[in-house]
């Protein structure tokens, strides 16, 4: 298997990026025009800008034409997840008057804004500018929001991760001040040939050349799924000390369902350093991946295909090469586990946060269930800390003892369940947000997954299960962004209504699950899941949980048990190898 390609030419991006004077290229001038949609280099460069140019596929659908009417995603970047009540409302606020209506809590601790349209994105950006939030960077071949664990005891470990992840996400971020003239000043930008180039010391004029993620997480909690980051950083301490992280380089995981070379892929453990040497490493290797990652085939152009050419050693020999010093071996690995925070916890300072489940990140008012108005009533009453998490929850913070009960009230009032209301299923799900936004989905999810769990639920319940915790991810495609490739259980979008059962995964993220059954339709998800659920409760060691199960087992025995449910003992056999179920 090869990650090059054939040919070592730029691909399109590039061209737009260079051409573009530090992604200003002539996004003024079209935001201006009549026109609702911007060009395809526009549509480009919008992307650093924090911006995906969309339609509404249902109306799309329901035109049945290829007219598209135009509106805009606006992803904002919030490092760690962490927002003050007043940002929160800012959010909420622009979310009512220039987006749907709704907030969407992303897999990377951000919000994004869906259905803003042309004429209201100096507007909203604006809004956001006044609030102290920035659109600029959360999207585009640059490094993304950076995400840690959120969950805010009082401890000084947090408080270092958190300290180190605000000064990540400043470092590496963009420096051009092209987002502040064309939607906070709102100049009209003319290109100078004579004017001084800008400085963009990382980045330089064509930038990375993919997306770049990085995210760290706290001793024991790998909410933030560190093995699927570009730069994965664990924090390794001793008692109250922070004494370094370990780097995990190479994780990603975009694929492709019908080409063999795109996968996803667990990062490398490469080694640990030091608090104060973190900065500079993570530099190091962000240069590296600009200086030698794919820049012809964009499907090839994340950093782990730079690993996976590589190999780890060559790729920390370029990183040590440009520090001037080498990487310590890594520390011992903590154990790692998947926290959802959710519930009530004393922070440790006299003050209490509260972790809510949110389905599927979306923050909306339907029916009884009045998510949005009721965290806004709350929000607005106790001016809580708001912290997003990586799992497309939301902890309110620092609330006084003496408040719990008004708070636990208004959640009530607004029919918004505490997490331990919830099945414990539904409160270790994911799904992406796919249709009808999502220009690259080709099934549903966050529309989808909700029913799918209602029938899972029920199983569960049957099998007695029901408390089983599990981790279950559903994507619209295969790119991944609901990080399905390391849960325990993961439908992938395959066709309009038909998915890639996955299955084998670690709850704590750290082994990739494998396909089990390709073209389910989305009626018979959980038809096809209930075998193995059978097999778990049958024949699962004490205390072990679905993934590791059907890890343990071999997807290929668990199909051979599943069409032949009383198959001798010698048939159950798992990658060649005698398996004692
Ligand atoms: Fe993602 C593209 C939504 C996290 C891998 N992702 C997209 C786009 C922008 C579609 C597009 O390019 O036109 C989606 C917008 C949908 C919409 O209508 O809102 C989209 N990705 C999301 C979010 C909102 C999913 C969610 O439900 O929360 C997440 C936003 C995170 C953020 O705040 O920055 C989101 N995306 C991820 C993750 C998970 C993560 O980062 O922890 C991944 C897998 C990890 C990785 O990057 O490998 C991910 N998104 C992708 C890919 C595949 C990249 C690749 O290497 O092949 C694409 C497609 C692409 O880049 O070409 C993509
Ligand atoms: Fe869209 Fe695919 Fe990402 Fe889902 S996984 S949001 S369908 S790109």
């Amino acid at each position: 298997m090869t990650a090059r390609p054939k040919s070592n030419a730029p691909n399109g991006v590039e061209a737009i990026k260079a051409a573009s004077n530090h992604l200003r290229g002539t996004l003024a001038e079209q935001l201006h025009n009549q026109s609702d949609h911007f060009d395809e280099s526009g549509k480009q460069l919008l992307k650093f800008h924090g911006l995906y140019q969309q339609d509404d596929r249902d109306q799309r659908k329901a035109a049945r034409g290829t007219e598209k009417s135009h509106s805009f995603m606006l992803r904002t970047r919030v490092p760690g997840g962490v927002l003050t009540a007043a940002q929160y409302l800012a959010h909420d606020d622009l979310a009512q008057q220039y987006a749907n209506g709704t907030l969407r809590i992303t897999t990377r601790q951000c919000f994004q804004f869906h259905g803003i349209l042309k004429g209201d994105l100096q507007a909203t950006i604006r809004g956001l500018h006044d609030a102290l939030i920035t659109s600029l960077g959360a999207c585009g071949d640059v490094v993304r929001n950076v995400g840690c664990c959120p969950a805010p005891f009082h401890d000084p470990i947090r408080q270092q991760i958190q300290a180190v992840t605000r000064q990540i996400s400043d470092h590496l971020l963009p420096r051009t001040r092209a987002y502040h003239e064309l939607w906070i000043d709102g100049e009209r930008v003319e290109l100078d040939a004579s004017a001084p180039a800008e400085v963009e010391p990382i980045y330089g004029k064509t930038y990375l050349p993919r997306k770049f993620k990085i995210a760290i997480a706290y001793p024991g909690d790998n909410c933030v799924d560190v093995y699927t980051q570009d730069i994965g950083l664990v924090a390794i301490a001793h008692a109250d000390h922070l004494l370094g992280f370990n780097v995990i380089v190479g994780g990603g995981m975009g694929m492709n369902h019908t080409k063999v070379d795109t996968f996803p892929r667990l990062g490398d453990l490469i080694g640990f350093v030091t608090p104060e040497q973190v900065l500079q490493v993570v530099e190091a290797i962000v240069l590296v991946q600009r200086d030698y990652g794919n820049r012809s085939d964009r499907k090839h152009a994340r950093m782990k295909y730079l690993l996976h050419e590589w190999g780890a050693a060559r790729f920390v020999a370029a990183v040590e090469e440009r520090l001037g010093w080498a990487l310590a071996s890594a520390a011992p690995m903590p154990l790692l586990e998947n926290d959802l925070h959710h519930g009530w916890h004393d922070q440790g300072d006299g003050r209490w946060f509260l972790g809510l489940s949110v389905e599927n990140g979306r923050i909306k008012d339907e029916g009884d269930l009045r998510l949005r108005s009721g965290l806004r009533a709350i929000i607005e009453r106790f001016r809580p800390g708001v912290r997003l998490t990586p799992n497309q929850d939301i902890l309110l913070t620092d609330i006084p003892q003496h408040d719990m009960p008004a708070v636990n009230a208004a959640l009530a009032a607004f029919g918004i369940p505490l997490p331990s209301a919830l099945s414990v299923v539904q409160r270790h799900s994911l799904a992406c947000v796919a249709l009808p936004t999502c220009g690259l989905a080709l099934a549903e999810a966050e529309r989808a997954l909700p029913g799918v769990i209602d029938a899972l639920e029920i199983e569960l319940a049957r099998l007695g299960l029901a408390d089983e915790p599990f981790t279950v991810r559903m994507t619209g495609c295969p790119n991944g962004c609901a990080r399905p490739y390391v849960a325990d259980l993961a439908f992938v979008g395959r066709s309009a209504d038909t998915y890639v059962v996955y299955v084998g995964g670690a709850s704590n993220g750290t082994r990739l699950n494998q396909p089990y059954q390709d073209l389910v339709k989305r009626e018979q998800l959980v038809e096809t899941v209930r075998p193995l659920l059978e097999l778990f409760r049958a024949r699962r060691h004490p205390g072990e949980r679905f993934g590791d199960f059907c890890h343990r087992v071999g997807v290929t025995t668990l199909q051979t048990l599943v069409n032949n449910p009383h198959p001798r003992e010698e048939a159950y056999v798992a990658n060649d190898a005698p398996v004692a179920l």
